[in-house]
């Protein structure tokens, strides 16, 4: 029996499931399945909504604290970003034996990766493997997606539904979601009519795309379009890339992973991690960190150490001084070279020019990308460049699209075109707080929460690498670690002292997003439309979400549970 929600409201507040009256109340336009309602028996310490790396580690910790936990997970597979992402030539811009779990000596011992910078296909390989090793799936509910999450004030605990039918009650939830899981499909007019296929990039058919014999259009050159092009262009008969924004990108000398530097890391890896996580972004430690600013260096020395940087390859590249981020005079030089290298790349100077940033342009302000081949994949007959910076997609048409007057036509058509970033899926699920608060409502100016690990007015609820936290400027699992394990803590600290409730201080929570924004205005970061500002996304508040800096604010989260959980109100 499917009835409106507000039919229904005395119905289910009779029953012991999380929810109460109000809640459903006020979500007028919702349908409640009632029988799938009546099923919610489910009770759980702690309910982690997502089963890539925060949710996985989330869900261990979880038991070896004793407690009882579940997990849904949206898709049919536990590793998340690496489940979605299967776009070819997907491959993570951190080095292998740095993205990769450290919470289990035996584990890092054990993995051999193959390649330096570890495709997509290997880490969802590593995923499964340590979903297996640590029995994680008998607590996972796959193909299942979180709707609802409302806290019951009487109760003092969250109920959570799902699209399954599947409900739970939970006292924690800890939201593992991701930070670059809501794909953002831009509302181009008439994509509905194009008879072709239409791929999203972080939507990707399992059963991969022949390309073979095609003609395909690439919409978005970030990072995910930046690596899959060159190896579209190899499969595809004719690609044509369109480009808004054209994007600063650094070799990454990819290749088989080098043994001798392997068995150097596993000798002392512990070691090894420490390094990485006294790194800014929590890694890079041992990739050439030049820790000088490059005033004073005469033209041919910098360009020297730029040039010694980018044989290195990737991020070591922004390592070769430590100014580039904060003077705008330093990063101008390293932006020069990249531009360099791109004329020196490309055949044809109008296409080299279509693809060089502007000379103002930040590099670094956008996520750097990290490529194999991208821009030497300009100089094939087939690869097409058309720039949409002045004249926008008008439409796409039953052949293909139209743009600056001109049709273009396809078989398919890629939409590299990126996420609502660190809060777009966190928003897509009603969730509720205190005095029924959407959330969608306490961060209608933006993400309000303190330390990125909690929002005032949503107690027990976490966000694993939420808004507010470095979580994106570093190597994600770095960040996930220390998020798990802070929770962790803290929901023992509150088993020990009998409370039961933490929530995050409103005050605390508002000092601490200008502390964000503070940091990140001391950087060049703010200087462009990036998705850490929500720029990406027409109509999203204009906030820098993630806090710069992994290793201060560590120690911050490190001072704050040690001074018995200032800026949070338990209870
Ligand atoms: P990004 O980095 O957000 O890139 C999205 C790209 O799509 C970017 O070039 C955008 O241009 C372009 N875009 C977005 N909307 C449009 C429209 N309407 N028309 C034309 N072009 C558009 O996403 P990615 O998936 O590549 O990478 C995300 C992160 O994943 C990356 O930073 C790594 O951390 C891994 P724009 O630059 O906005 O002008």
């Amino acid at each position: 029996m499917v009835v409106d929600g507000f039919e229904i409201v005395d119905e289910i507040s009779n029953i012991e499931h999380g929810f109460s009256k109000a809640r459903w109340g006020r979500r007028a336009t919702t349908t409640v399945d009632c029988e799938k309602i009546s099923n919610m028996n489910d009770e759980v310490d702690v309910l982690i909504v997502g089963a890539g790396f925060g949710g996985m580690y989330m869900l261990h910790k979880v038991r070896e604290l004793g407690l009882s936990a579940q997990v849904f997970e949206a898709g049919d597979g536990v590793g998340g970003t690496w489940y979605w992402n299967r776009y070819p030539g997907a491959r993570c811009d951190v080095e292998s034996l740095e993205y990769s779990y450290s919470f289990d000596a035996e584990l890092q011992q054990e993995w051999k990766w193959s390649e330096r910078y570890t495709s997509q296909p290997e880490i969802l390989e590593y995923a499964n493997h340590v979903a297996d090793r640590f029995d994680l799936r008998r607590d996972i509910e796959f193909s299942t997606r979180v709707e609802h999450t409302h806290w019951n004030e009487a109760t003092n605990r969250w109920g959570v539904s799902t699209d399954t039918g599947r409900t739970c009650s939970a006292q924690f939830v800890v939201m593992a979601t991701g930070c670059l899981s809501s794909a953002n499909v831009p509302d181009f007019p008439g994509i509905d009519d194009f008879a072709g296929e239409v791929y999203h990039t972080g939507r990707w058919p399992h059963e991969g795309v022949d390309f073979a014999g095609k003609r395909v259009g690439v919409i978005g050159t970030g990072s995910s379009g930046i690596q899959s092009i060159p190896v579209i262009a190899e499969q595809c008969a004719d690609l044509t890339v369109f480009q808004r924004t054209p994007n600063y990108s650094i070799p990454a000398h990819n290749g088989s992973i080098d043994s001798q530097y392997e068995a150097e890391v596993k000798a002392d890896y512990a070691e090894f991690r420490d390094e990485n996580r006294q790194m800014n972004g929590g890694f890079g430690a041992r990739s050439g960190f030049h820790d000088e600013p490059s005033i004073g260096y005469a033209e041919e020395e910098r360009r020297a150490r730029f040039e010694q940087q980018w044989q290195r390859g990737g991020f070591a590249f922004m390592r070769a001084f430590n100014d580039l981020m904060i003077d705008d005079t330093s990063n101008a030089t390293a932006r020069a070279f990249v531009r360099d290298k791109i004329a020196a790349v490309v055949d044809d100077p109008e296409t080299a020019a279509l693809l060089t940033p502007v000379p103002t342009q930040v590099i670094g302000c956008k996520r750097i990308c990290l490529d194999t081949y991208y821009f030497e994949t300009y100089n094939h007959d087939h690869v097409h460049l058309v720039d949409v910076s002045t004249a926008p997609i008008e439409t796409f048409t039953p052949t293909g699209l139209r743009t600056g007057g001109v049709e273009y036509d396809f078989d398919c058509v890629v939409l590299a075109t990126g996420f609502d970033a660190m809060t777009g899926t966190l928003t897509r699920i009603d969730i509720r707080g205190v005095d029924d608060e959407a959330l969608t409502d306490a961060w209608s100016a933006g993400p309000v929460n303190y330390l990125g690990l909690q929002v005032p007015g949503f107690p027990n609820l976490f966000t694993i690498t939420g808004p507010g936290s470095p979580s994106v400027l570093t190597n994600m699992i770095v960040a996930i670690e220390h998020h798990v394990e802070w929770i962790s803590d803290c929901i023992e600290h509150l088993a020990a002292t009998g409370l039961s409730t933490i929530s995050a201080a409103p005050d605390a929570a508002a000092t601490w997003v200008d502390h964000v924004n503070d940091v990140a205005d001391m950087t060049l970061m703010p200087t462009c439309n990036s998705w850490y500002l929500g720029a990406n996304i027409p109509g999203k508040t204009r906030v820098f979400m993630p806090l710069i800096g992994l290793p201060p604010y560590a120690e911050k989260c490190t001072e704050v549970a040690q001074a018995g959980y200032e800026g949070f109100i338990l209870a």
